[in-house]
């Protein structure tokens, strides 16, 4: 896209397995993509691992945290870091590392935050729209996802069918009005709480359908208790839903 300059920001935690993987996919099937991993100091040698890519090749950046604080504090690490660096990205996107999600999908979710496209503010990769697709799953898996984006996108009115994706990509205005250090969930919630918030500061997002493809390699951190954790973060959303949350006046569309 010309003019455009977008960071993928690329959460890891002991993918050591898999990073060697998605880097050269990203650099080949996203070019103009930088890419920052943000690593919590995987035990696996993960940041290692990202330091010998980051020597190789300009667009690799690492982002080092001291230790495993969650997939939300990653991720506002990251936009933090990307919004202060000197590259002036002017898209900041969001990826798994465990090849769930398809790089090459990075220019399409980019392509739809055109103005002479779908115009997005927030361009979000779904599972759940007309094109998309899960494979790999077992129907529990299934269930969990499907019932857990639907329960937030009704307690929350969300327009979204897939409000829990990891995979998006924002206009930097979104994040930079956006008060990033009000959002509380540090867990697998805060998709969904970045999806409140960036509907409530009435920025438009657009759903881009996309296939997604469960982890052959490493392992998952989810597990039944960080579930049920952002389900009950999402109640505790919904109660609180009369205040909205705080935006930068006069930043909004
Ligand atoms: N830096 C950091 N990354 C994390 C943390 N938790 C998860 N991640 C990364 O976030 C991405 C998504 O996590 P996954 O374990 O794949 O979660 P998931 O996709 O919901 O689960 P699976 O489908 O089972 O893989 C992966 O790249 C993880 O390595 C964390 O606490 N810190
Ligand atoms: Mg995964």
């Amino acid at each position: 896209m010309p003019g455009a300059r977008p960071l993928v920001v690329l959460p890891t935690y002991n993918e050591a397995e898999n990073l060697d993987r998605v880097l050269p996919r990203i650099l080949a099937d996203a070019p103009g993509f930088d890419v920052l991993v943000v690593d919590d100091a995987s035990p696996d040698g993960t940041g290692a691992l990202a330091d010998a890519w980051a020597a190789r090749s300009e667009r690799v950046h690492v982002l080092h945290r001291p230790a495993k604080a969650g997939l939300g504090r990653a991720y506002l690490a990251g936009f933090r870091w990307g919004l202060a660096a000197q590259a002036d990205y002017t898209h900041l996107c969001e990826m798994d590392a465990d090849l769930s999600h398809d790089p090459a999908d990075l220019p399409r979710l980019l392509a739809a935050t055109r103005p002479d496209g779908a115009d997005a503010d927030l361009a979000i990769g779904s599972r759940y729209v007309e094109g998309g697709g899960v494979s790999g799953w077992g129907l529990g898996r299934r269930v969990l996802s499907r019932g857990g984006g639907l329960y937030a996108k009704m307690l929350l009115r969300l327009p979204v069918e897939d409000p829990t994706s990891g995979f998006r990509c924002f206009r930097r205005r979104v994040l930079e009005s956006l008060a990033l250090g009000d959002v509380e969930c540090q867990g697998y919630g805060f998709q969904v709480e970045m999806t409140l918030r960036v509907v409530r500061a009435g920025f438009r997002i657009v759903e881009v359908p996309i296939h997604f493809t469960d982890r052959t390699r490493g392992t998952s951190k989810m597990t039944p208790g960080i579930a049920v954790e952002a389900a009950l973060f999402v109640l505790r959303l919904r109660w609180r839903g009369r205040r909205p949350p705080s935006t930068t006046p006069g930043k909004g569309p």
